[in-house]
């Protein structure tokens, strides 16, 4: 089998990265290790910058997102038992965000690559990168019993955090920095009506909490956990509590509980691999770098790497130009480090660290002040969240 670009994972990254490159007349290939299904009952990420709602519509899949989809204007931080509004669009000059869930998002380009006949391999097992580092790379996997070779001219990790696209890179070849935090996220989906038509970001003494949404009858929240807990620790009763207990009282008092549907324990982490190019092979999205999901750019960051790579494939195939795929690490990078930052900001200031002490208490509280009486550190807040330019 040939391709001229063999993507690896068929999650946003990889899906948008194809849709974009099938749109612009370059052949691709998705191999994805687990089946279609599993793929769209992973919930997470909710919220989407502008930049990636824009490529969305680009690729032909914004349709669904515009008419279901939620605008939002801002959102608010809640400390001290009152909550306060960060006004986006007000701050930015007129930008917002997009409340659409990831699940959906998926969905949307996986309908858009059937219609466009796009070829997707599911279950592809032992996907394994070769050759990348030469003139003719290929990608080995077993599929149906049998061992199959895609050739290809590029090869475009966009197999997650736990994928085989970064392993396969020689370990004197990249540089890992890392962050883990000593806490979680206890996530849960619940159909009933969002307790504010904006999300709430809590910080508690008791920990942090985040009320989102996924339509205006479904809730998505979340509270920080410890480590080691278990979502068999957390029954319905124990986690409505909890939630009400770190929101303000007039939020507690009129938000709206029933039985959830999903539930989840997400650990958080900052990472970021250099570099993202290896010869032909090049990492996108999860696969090369990842963020606490409190500033909600994740999705975002898979979506501006896949902008800055396929702009570099399409120079190459039309232009017969390698300049954009020879900048695209060095793009890719510096715009993720600033994201890398600004998540690392929201984490550390509106999460409880109990191990950095009285000090650190402080300086927290000192932070969330500072944030509410000034509008130049509000503005820089909605520059960020609403997300930085391509
Ligand atoms: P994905 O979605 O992990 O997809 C990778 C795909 O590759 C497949 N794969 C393989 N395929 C073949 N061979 C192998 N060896 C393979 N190994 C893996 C996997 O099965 C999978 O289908 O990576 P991608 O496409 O880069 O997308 C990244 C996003 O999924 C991620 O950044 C966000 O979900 C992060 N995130 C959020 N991002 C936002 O922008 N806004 C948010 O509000 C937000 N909230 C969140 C989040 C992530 C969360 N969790 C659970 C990690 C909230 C949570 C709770
Ligand atoms: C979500 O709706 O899942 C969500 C929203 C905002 C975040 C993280 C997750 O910062």
């Amino acid at each position: 089998m040939r391709t001229q670009v063999a993507i690896i994972g068929s999650g946003p990254s990889g899906l948008l990265l194809g849709q974009l490159l099938t749109d612009a007349g370059i052949d691709n290939v998705i191999l994805e290790r687990v089946s279609k299904d599993y793929v769209l009952g992973r919930v997470r990420a909710g919220v989407l910058e502008e930049g990636m709602v824009a490529m969305l519509d680009e690729a032909g899949a914004g349709e669904r997102m515009h008419a279901e989809g939620l605008p939002h204007d801002g959102f608010d931080v809640a400390f001290d038992g009152a909550h306060h509004r960060i006004d986006l669009h007000g701050l930015t000059g007129g930008k917002r965000v997009m409340v659409y869930g990831q699940t959906e998002v998926t969905r949307d380009l996986m309908d858009r690559r059937e219609a466009t006949g796009g070829t997707s391999i599911y279950e592809a097992a032992n996907v394994s990168p070769q050759g990348f580092d030469g003139d003719a790379p290929f990608v080995t996997f077993e599929h149906g019993g049998k061992e199959q070779r895609l050739d290809c001219d590029f090869i475009a990790g966009c197999d997650g955090f736990h994928g085989i696209s970064r392993k396969s890179v020689p370990a004197d070849a990249i540089t890992n920095y890392e962050r883990v935090y000593p806490f979680g996220w206890m996530g849960i989906l619940a159909e009933v009506e969002p307790v504010s038509h904006e999300l709430i970001y809590a910080n508690h003494p008791r920990g942090f909490a985040l009320c989102s949404m996924r339509s205006m009858t479904r809730s998505r929240y979340y509270v920080q956990c410890s480590l080691d807990d278990r979502v068999e620790n957390w029954s319905d009763e124990r986690f409505w509590d909890e939630i009400r207990r770190r929101l303000p009282a007039d939020v507690a008092e009129r938000m709206k509980t029933t039985p959830s549907f999903e539930k989840s324990i997400a650990p958080l982490r900052s990472f970021v691999a250099e570099p993202m190019r290896f010869g032909r092979l090049f990492l996108v999205g999860d696969a090369a770098h990842i963020v606490p999901p409190t500033g909600a750019k994740g999705l975002n960051l898979a979506a501006s790497d896949v902008r800055y790579l396929f702009d570099g494939l399409r120079e190459h195939y039309a232009e017969k130009s390698d300049a954009g795929i020879d900048a695209y690490s060095a793009k890719a990078l510096s715009r993720i480090w600033k994201a890398e930052r600004f998540s690392w900001w929201m984490t550390t200031t509106l999460h409880r660290f109990d191990e950095q002490g009285a000090f650190g208490q402080r300086i927290q509280e000192a932070e969330l002040d500072y944030l509410i009486s000034s509008r130049a550190a509000r503005t820089a807040l909605a520059e960020n969240y609403v997300g930085l330019p391509y």
